[in-house]
């Protein structure tokens, strides 16, 4: 998403649930909600939108009336919106954190506030325990019951950030302090180089000519809400009153050993302390010394050779045996993004997407892949408009049609088949057949159902290539589904089912335990974004950093084949179903 609209799409939302909370007229929430998600999905920057068509540009954006419309353009020429103020400033500030709670929505807490005086997470804590909440009007034990288990969902994940959500918001930093501060070298650090799937703060490292300018630059720079620090060092913020962004600048000389002290992770810093001091070295985020004498420090490359191994990349940095397999020369040659030749899950128009197969061919292009996998759902999933066969033919002739025009990009005839309760495919296997590329997935189970039956069976369907999102867990809430993951990969393997690493930044499921988890037995893995607009393909590099963590190399995805063998490969999996 753009900043600009990210950050107005979230303070509208905190304004809709503000408004809620508060128990105001449901029409004017919805209008703000509405207001959102056309955000969301805006191509363009509402700021680029002003700049070249004025406020009649803004006010013409379909589902955007005047009211928001002018309280965009208040945000853009002032960074604030004073209806957001003053309506935040009407409900206790304990209350809208509340909503982070699943299962508990703003007319409850609307209830509970007014009725029980509930103000904040001990209050409410307090009226589970004591039957209270239970007893308000469409409450009862379950709902409570749910409650609670959303209130210990959250105390596991705390604030923890997904990295789909900082990639942007750190670009963006270290673009500006590139244009803007004497800068000369730049990198983020910590969880976040790590491509960990969520951090907590994030860490950038710098070198400079004038330390003190570049650390006023960045707590100055536009989305700072709070200064926490700015010293001769290290300056510290808070960006758009959430996410806290530590900047520290030291000496060319110790970079490479502040960059490797600062990556971490801890477990791995502490490890590879171990391994120094066996040798009569001191490692530090100054350099590495023996005695008093640095013997390296300028280059991370440097700092690992000390220790004699072969210099780790990021994402492995977690202690998990990446520093033995360092020692012994024995590091995997991982996936870079580079490699990858295309994108095989991404929804069109046809379904839930708000992109045409023309602008998805256009962002291909643009990401220099040679080939798409449409995906759209099928027809079982009403939620997500999925397709009728008459309609999924429509969809085939329109691709056959745009891949003859295509020059350089080639469009796959895909679907995300829905997998039935009883096992069996949401389309026939005669209509499976015409379509180049079939991944099948859960959307919907029923309660504390043991979902491996089901998915083991579809992988006896010759006509799917892949299952999608295999766990179904989202990054921000909902947990895997009961799911052996051991028994699908082995029958993967089996009988050459890829497993998706579905790199939507809310999904990316598989993630790094998962693949490491079921790498060993020989499965191949498939990347795919579920892009629902051209504009999100770029999350494939969340699903890169995933398959990095989880050690991948490059003939263990499936996506950098280039065309000619993918189809090949992808019309193996079928003979070999039907031969056996
Ligand atoms: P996060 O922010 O919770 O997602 O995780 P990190 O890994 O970014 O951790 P953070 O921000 O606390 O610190 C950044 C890195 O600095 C961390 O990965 C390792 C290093 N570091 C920080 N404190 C210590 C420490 O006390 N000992 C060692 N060995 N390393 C540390
Ligand atoms: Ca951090
Ligand atoms: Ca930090
Ligand atoms: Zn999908």
């Amino acid at each position: 998403m753009k900043r600009n609209n990210a950050q107005i799409a979230r303070l509208l939302n905190e304004l809709a649930d503000a408004l809620e909370i508060l128990g105001e007229n449901p029409f004017r929430v919805n209008a703000y909600r509405k207001a959102v998600r056309v955000l969301q999905d805006l191509p363009e920057d509402v700021s680029d939108l002003l700049a070249r068509e004025g406020e009649k540009g803004i006010l013409e954006i379909p589902g955007v009336g005047s009211g928001i419309a002018k309280k965009i353009v208040e945000y853009l020429q002032t960074g604030r919106i004073r209806k957001h103020d003053e309506v935040m400033a009407r409900v206790p500030s304990g209350l809208l954190p509340l909503l982070n709670i699943q299962g508990l929505g703003p007319r409850t807490i609307h209830l509970a506030w007014k009725e029980l005086g509930v103000t904040g997470l001990e209050d409410l804590k307090r009226v589970i325990e004591n039957g209270e909440l239970a007893r308000l009007p469409g409450l009862g034990p379950k709902k409570v019951a749910n409650i609670l288990k959303g209130i210990e969902s959250l105390e596991r994940t705390g604030k923890r950030i997904p990295i789909g959500e900082a990639i942007p918001l750190v670009e963006s930093i270290l673009e500006a302090l590139r244009q803007e501060a004497p800068v000369d070298q730049l990198s983020p650090a910590g969880s976040f180089r790590r491509m960990k799937e969520t951090v907590g703060d994030l860490d950038i490292l710098a070198t400079s000519s004038d330390p003190a300018r570049l650390i006023q630059t960045f707590v100055h720079l536009p989305g700072v809400t709070r200064i926490l620090a700015a010293g001769e060092t290290k300056g510290s913020a808070i960006f758009e009153d959430r996410y806290q962004v530590d900047l520290r600048v030291v000496d060319n000389s110790s970079y490479g050993a502040a960059l490797q002290y600062f990556t971490g992770s801890r477990d791995h810093n502490v490890h590879l302390r171990g391994i120094a001091r066996e040798r009569g070295l001191k490692i530090s985020e100054y350099g590495v010394f023996r005695g008093e004498q640095r013997v390296a420090g300028e280059t991370e490359e440097s700092v690992y050779s000390a220790l004699d191994m072969l210099w780790i990349p990021p994402e492995l940095r977690e202690d998990r045996g990446e520093i033995e397999a360092a020692q012994e020369g024995r590091l995997p040659s991982l996936l870079e993004l580079s490699q990858i030749k295309g994108d095989l899950h991404v929804h069109s128009r046809y379904s839930d997407g708000h992109s045409t197969l023309e602008e998805i061919a256009e962002e291909a292009r643009r990401l220099g892949y040679a080939y798409v996998a449409v995906c759209d759902h099928s027809r079982t999933a009403r939620y997500a408009r999925g397709l009728e066969i008459d309609r999924l033919k429509k969809k085939l002739e329109e691709i056959r049609a745009l891949n003859e025009r295509l020059e350089d990009v080639t469009l796959l005839a895909g679907a995300e088949v829905d997998i039935l309760p009883d096992g069996s495919l949401d389309y026939p296997d005669e209509i499976l057949a015409e379509l180049d590329y079939v991944v099948a997935s859960i959307h919907q189970w029923r309660k504390k159902e043991d979902l491996t039956e089901r998915i083991l069976r579809a992988m006896d369907n010759p006509y799917i290539h892949a299952i999608a999102h295999p766990t179904g867990r989202l990054l921000t809430g909902r947990d895997p589904y009961p799911v052996d993951l051991d028994a699908v990969a082995e029958k993967a393997a089996q009988t050459g089912v890829w497993l998706e690493i579905n790199a939507h930044a809310e999904r990316l499921d598989l993630n790094d335990p998962h693949i490491l988890q079921v790498r060993r037995r020989g499965v191949r893995f498939v990347l795919g974004t579920d892009a629902h607009h051209a504009q999100q393909m770029w999350m494939m590099r969340l699903g890169v950093g995933m398959a990095r963590r989880g050690w991948l190399s490059p003939e263990e995805v499936i996506n950098t084949c280039p065309l000619p063998e993918l189809r090949q490969r992808l019309q193996e999996r079928r003979k070999r179903r039907s031969s056996v």
